[in-house]
């Protein structure tokens, strides 16, 4: 293979010397800068560019992606750097998504930082919370006020250690948090408890969870019944645990239904009513559920909310179900969610206590009841001590 280099002050000229010698269809195969040495550096048009070109080189030229700027030297193969068959264009794509992914984190952190750096002015040990509460997820301001809060309820706070300040910012949020505790059953008098909520967010799955703790273990007598005949195949799943977990089961599609269903149960310990995934959006479908609730005289209605949802949604959710009687909250998901700070204005202004905590997927094991030490530590940003 022939080899060929060429020298000039600008990368065009040599470009140009490499056409006019070896034609249009040579491929660059190197270039590089050659510094000018001693006192020459300061000379004007001292600097070299060195091109290395040859006729019989089969691939693509290394100026490829500069056509726009350079002449354009030949660069058979290539067309355009983003001239790619399927299985480039698909690799390509995963490296773009990729790259956008790792700018998107970077710029997230990016404005946490920024956000941290205003407040420097906080004494050490506080500012270390409140850029840990940013980390898990508080918004700007729930985390500023709750270092404020705690800034004020310890005296000598300029000085306070940060293991003090750590302590009183878990003694604050967990005297914020409510908890209603578990179902309370009793054997011969019936307790109806009906689990709501939107879609997905694992009301059937946590109605298998409690229905075989409460027959497995604590030995009641539970029946299910399910409104849910919207879904296809929502009744099916649920009948899949009651043969597994061998409870009675009721399907109802009317208020009417419901009311006979219940009376049919009367003699069980427990009854626990599925209901189907409702938009907080859809003022229809909150009316009928509130229809059905009424008819089955709920003496617990748990709202059921995924941790993973932003502290907005679960707000807003919050506020609609409450319409339809909710009287406690259940939190989903746990072991989903990445940060639990978006869980904190939920919790700090939700008048409803919370019931159960679940984090996974199977069922009798994954949920407890909902415990205040556990979720002040996933609110500040802490290891979730239930499932390490
Ligand atoms: N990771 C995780 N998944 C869960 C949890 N609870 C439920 N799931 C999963 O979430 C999915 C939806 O659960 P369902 O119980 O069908 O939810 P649903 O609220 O009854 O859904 P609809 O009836 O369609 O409104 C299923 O794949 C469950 O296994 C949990 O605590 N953690
Ligand atoms: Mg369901």
């Amino acid at each position: 293979m022939e080899l060929r280099t060429y020298r000039a002050s600008s990368m065009q000229e040599a470009l140009a010397l490499v056409r006019q010698d070896l034609g249009p269809e040579a491929a660059v195969v190197h270039t590089r800068e050659l510094g000018a040495e001693g006192w020459l550096r300061f000379v004007r048009g001292s600097r070299r560019i060195e091109v290395t070109a040859s006729r019989e080189v089969n691939v693509p030229s290394r100026l490829a992606v500069k056509e726009a700027v350079a002449p354009k030297i030949a660069a058979p193969n290539v067309t355009s750097p983003f001239d790619y068959g399927p299985e480039q264009t698909v690799q390509f794509r995963q490296e773009m998504k990729g790259q956008l992914d790792g700018l998107q984190q970077m710029v997230e952190s990016l404005c946490k930082r920024s956000r941290v750096g205003e407040r420097r002015e906080l004494p050490e040990a506080f500012f270390r919370l409140y850029a840990e509460l940013l980390d898990a997820d508080l918004s700007d301001d729930e985390a500023r006020d709750l270092v404020e809060r705690i800034q004020q309820e310890l005296p000598g706070a300029n000085e306070a250690a940060y293991e003090s300040v750590r302590l009183r910012a878990q003694q604050s949020v967990e005297s914020q948090i409510r908890i209603a505790g578990p179902i309370v059953t009793h054997p011969g008098r019936r307790r109806l408890v009906a689990l709501v909520g939107p879609t997905g967010v694992g009301k059937t799955t946590t109605i298998a969870k409690l229905a075989a703790n409460f027959r497995l273990r604590a030995k009641r007598r539970v029946g299910l019944i399910t409104v849910d005949t919207y879904r296809i195949a929502a009744v099916e799943q649920l009948r899949t645990y009651a043969d597994i977990i061998d409870l009675p089961m009721e399907v109802v599609s009317t208020p009417r239904e419901m009311r006979e269903a219940v009376a049919k149960m009367s003699q069980l310990d427990l009854i626990l009513l599925d209901t189907a995934g409702r938009s907080p959006k859809d003022e229809v479908q909150i009316q009928e559920l509130r229809a059905f609730l009424t008819e089955a005289q709920a003496d617990e209605v748990h709202l059921v909310m995924s941790s993973v949802c932003s502290s907005s949604t679960l707000l807003k959710t919050a506020e609609r179900f409450g319409e339809v009687g909710a009287t406690s909250l259940l939190i989903t998901k746990l072991d989903e969610a990445s940060g639990f700070g978006s869980l904190w204005p939920l919790l700090r202004t939700c008048p409803l206590p919370l019931s159960y905590l679940t984090d996974g997927q199977n069922v009798p094991d994954d949920i407890q009841p909902a415990d205040r030490r556990r979720l002040a530590r996933l609110v500040l940003g802490q290891m979730d001590e239930a499932v390490v």
